[in-house]
């Protein structure tokens, strides 16, 4: 995209979402005037490299905004807690990772292909961008919404290990390692051994018996949406795979729908692929899906055994789609309509 130069800021840029973020301006040719990437003490020093040009990381601090059109984060909920208000108050409109301020009224939870329109309206000067599996399920599931009015949602995910983060992917990468000869497990950054496993726990679970990154699927999917009557339960596992997200969507309409009319629709739909030839063993993969933009759609059958209900199996990139590329969406819609500070 085409634009006059912002100055933008990364903060948590040496993580796995912040090094996506980095290559998705540079991707899309993002009119970045000025790059400041920003980490922990950990990382600061550091150099990385954006656009040829070496930049050295320099360490998160509440001074780190002046000047910055366009603060990205994705460090952790506490980091944009304690942060971002500093990043609004310099001057910056803030797109938040994290699941920091996404329920917050006052803040937009948006996916551009679905509630663009909300971008403007955010009193606190901070966009959030929502959870992973929330993003590729709402990115497919809208058109539909539009067509036959969305009753309710059951959804199971089988999560890649990067949602994690770096230290997440590299156990999956030991622990595998360790398996095939025959040492001793570490088990850091998941609850229990994910190599050759599935976990169904993402996050910590909640008083009711769901986990965090259920409860996540569940509000965020009605904010976005901007309807509150859907119902959604979820059922969120990690699986052992390195990149990319997929999910089994069951989905009860109040209205009569085919899965030719779905078909067609999302072969219409922004951002959407359909792949969804299973006879001759073509559907979304994992493994395809990974460094890819779109939310790939497959497996759309009727489920008889509901009032207008269909079948749904949702493949895409959690990093990409998932995280980065969502965040740098929205600030090109923030720039398109001029909605700078
Ligand atoms: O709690 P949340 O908000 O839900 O999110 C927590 C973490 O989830 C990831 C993201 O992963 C985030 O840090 N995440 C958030 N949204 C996501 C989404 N939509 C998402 N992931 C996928 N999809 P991450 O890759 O940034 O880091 C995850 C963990 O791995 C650690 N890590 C990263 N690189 C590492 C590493 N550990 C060892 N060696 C490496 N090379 C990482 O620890 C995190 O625990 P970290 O402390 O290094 O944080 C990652 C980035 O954040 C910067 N940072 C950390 N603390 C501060 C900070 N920056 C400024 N001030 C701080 N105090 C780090 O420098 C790094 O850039
Ligand atoms: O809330 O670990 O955006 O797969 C996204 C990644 C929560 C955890 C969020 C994972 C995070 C999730």
């Amino acid at each position: 995209m085409k634009g006059r130069p912002v100055s933008v800021a990364v903060v948590g840029a040496t993580g796995a979402v912040g090094e996506e973020m980095l290559k998705t301006l540079e991707r899309r040719e993002f009119p970045v005037g000025r790059l400041k990437p920003l980490a922990s003490m950990r990382s600061a020093g550091n150099d990385i490299t954006f656009r040829n040009e070496e930049f050295t990381v320099e360490e998160l601090t509440h001074e780190s905004f002046e000047g910055v059109d366009i603060a990205l984060f994705s460090a952790g909920g506490s980091i944009s807690k304690e942060f971002a208000p500093s990043a609004v108050a310099a001057g910056a409109v803030v797109i938040d990772n994290t699941n920091a301020f996404r329920m917050d009224e006052d803040v937009p939870l948006v996916v551009p292909e679905v509630n663009p329109h909300q971008i403007s309206n955010r009193p606190r000067g901070i966009i959030a961008n929502p959870n992973c599996s929330t993003i590729q399920m709402v990115v497919a599931l809208k058109p539909l919404h539009d067509i036959a009015g969305i009753k309710r949602i059951v959804v199971s995910t089988y999560q890649s290990v990067s949602g994690g983060g770096k230290r997440a992917i590299e156990e999956l990468d030991q622990q595998s390692r360790d398996i095939f000869n025959m040492r001793d497990l570490t088990i850091e950054k998941f609850p229990h051994q994910i190599a050759f496993n599935c976990i169904p726990q993402i996050d910590v679970f909640l008083e009711d018996g769901y986990s965090r990154e259920e409860f996540k699927m569940i509000h965020e999917t009605k904010k976005i949406m901007e309807d509150h009557s859907i119902q959604v339960t979820a059922t969120t596992v990690r699986t052992p795979v390195f990149y990319a997200h997929s999910e089994s969507v069951n989905v009860e309409f109040h209205y009569p729908i085919s899965a030719e009319m779905a078909r067609e629709a999302l072969e219409n739909a922004e951002g959407v692929v359909v792949i969804d030839d299973p006879a001759n063993g073509k559907y979304p993969l994992a493994v395809n899906a990974t460094g890819q933009d779109p939310v790939f759609v497959g497996r759309i059958r009727e489920d008889n055994t509901v009032e207008n209900g269909l079948n749904l199996w949702i493949v895409a990139d959690n990093i990409r789609k998932g995280a980065a590329l969502n965040a740098v969406q929205i600030a090109e819609k923030v720039i398109e309509e001029g909605l700078l500070n």
